[in-house]
């Protein structure tokens, strides 16, 4: 079985229970299940969040031994952290990049990415379906490989 990381940086775990009107009403258990659904037959996801940079990194190296690829909303950490760069430059899997809101219509610090410089590909505004899509991608390029 192949496994999914599905990363989320700080202040995720309040999905659905804050700012609705940003990040809609749902939570990271539904976010799990989404990606669990669009999962073929010999994948599986594994979903974790975290408020602390360091575990963030803990985790992606840990990953590199027992995952197949990554979804990654670093949260507000994009933005800031070549600490997450540094670590996602390590891993040799497919990495892809996710924000729930349209990072370009908001306030200019959002609109430059760390993680951008590593991620195979980026999906903005789509809500939680983008972690379906970035999961879709990663299971795409990790049949290809
Ligand atoms: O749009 C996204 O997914 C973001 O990565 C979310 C980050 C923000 O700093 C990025 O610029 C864009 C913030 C995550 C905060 O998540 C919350 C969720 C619900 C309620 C409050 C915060």
């Amino acid at each position: 079985m192949k496994t999914i990381l599905i990363l989320n940086g700080p202040n995720l775990n309040l999905l659905g229970k804050r700012q609705p009107h940003i990040y809609g009403h749902q939570t990271l258990v539904d976010v799990e299940r989404l990606c669990q659904s669009v999962c073929p037959d010999g994948f599986q996801v594994s979903l974790k969040q975290s408020n602390h940079e360091g575990q963030i990194i803990d985790w992606i190296h840990e990953a590199r031994e027992t995952t197949c690829g990554i979804v990654i909303n670093p949260g507000a950490l994009t933005h800031t952290s070549i600490a997450l760069l540094d670590a996602l430059n390590t891993y040799e899997q497919p990495v892809m990049e996710v924000h729930i809101s349209q990072v370009h219509k908001r306030e200019a610090f959002r609109h430059h990415s760390y993680i951008s410089l590593r991620a195979d590909g980026v999906i903005v505004g789509l809500g939680l379906d983008g972690y379906a899509a970035g999961v879709r991608r990663v299971v795409a390029l990790s049949e290809e490989r």
